[in-house]
C-alpha cells in the first residue's frame, strides 16, 4: 500500500494544479465531515484524494476502457464528467491499488450519487460539492446544510445540481434521476 506521500505523488501526477488545489479541498472538507457524522477520517482523506484520479484521462482512453472492462454502453452517450466516477473506482483499484470498497464505491459514485449511500459515499459526495475553493451561488447554503444535516446536504445538492444541469439544457444521466428520486422526491 502506499503512504499518504506517494498517494499524493500518484494522484498529483494525473492533473493539473488547479485540479489538485480542489482534491486537497476535498480533503479537507471529507475529513471534518467524517469526524462528525461518524465514517473512517483515513478513508474520508483516501476516498477525497482520489475523487478525481481519471479526470483528465483522454476520451479515447476512457471510451477504450468501457468497451474492454465491459462497462454500460450508454456510459458512451456522455462524456467524462460521468465517466470518472465509475472508471476512476476502477482506475484506482487497478493503479493504486486501493482495494477498500466502501472507498472504491465513493469514487464511483461522487458526481452521480446512488438512491442508497454509505455515510462515507455522502460524505464525498458533500465535500466535493462544498470545498473551500468552490463559488457558486448555492455553495453557501449547501456549507450551512451541511454543518447541520448530512443527509439533507446530499438532498440539497442534488436538487441543485439536476436544477443547473436543465438550466443549462445538459443530457441528464438516468442514474442522476435514480438518485434524485429517492433523495429529493421521495425522501
Ligand atoms: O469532478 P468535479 O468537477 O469535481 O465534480 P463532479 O464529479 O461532481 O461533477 C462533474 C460534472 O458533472 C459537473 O459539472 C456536473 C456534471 N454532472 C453531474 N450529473 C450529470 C452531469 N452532467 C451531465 N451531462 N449529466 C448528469 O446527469
Ligand atoms: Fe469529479
Ligand atoms: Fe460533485
Ligand atoms: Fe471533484
Amino acid at each position: 500500500t502506499l503512504t499518504r506521500n506517494e498517494l499524493i505523488q500518484a494522484v498529483q501526477s494525473q492533473m493539473s494544479q488547479k485540479r489538485f488545489q480542489h482534491v486537497l479541498g476535498v480533503e479537507q472538507t471529507a475529513v471534518e465531515l467524517a469526524e462528525k457524522y461518524g465514517a473512517s477520517n483515513e478513508a474520508a482523506s483516501i476516498a477525497a484524494l482520489t475523487h478525481d484520479y481519471a479526470k483528465e484521462r483522454s476520451d479515447k482512453e476512457m471510451q477504450e476502457l468501457i468497451y474492454r472492462e465491459q462497462f454500460d454502453l450508454e456510459l458512451l452517450e456522455y462524456g467524462s464528467n460521468i465517466w470518472h466516477g465509475p472508471l476512476g473506482a476502477f482506475l484506482v483499484e487497478q493503479e493504486l491499488g486501493i482495494s477498500d470498497s466502501d472507498i472504491l464505491n465513493a469514487i464511483k459514485y461522487h458526481t452521480i450519487g446512488a438512491p442508497e449511500m454509505t455515510i462515507l459515499e455522502q460524505v464525498i459526495y458533500v465535500a466535493d460539492y462544498i470545498e473551500p475553493g468552490r463559488n457558486f451561488p448555492s455553495v453557501e447554503k449547501a456549507r450551512k446544510i451541511a454543518a447541520e444535516n448530512l443527509q439533507a446536504a446530499v438532498q440539497y445538492e442534488t436538487k441543485q445540481t439536476l436544477q443547473h444541469l436543465i438550466e443549462k439544457n445538459r443530457k441528464i444521466y438516468p442514474k442522476t434521476i435514480a438518485t434524485y428520486n429517492k433523495w429529493v422526491a421521495n425522501p
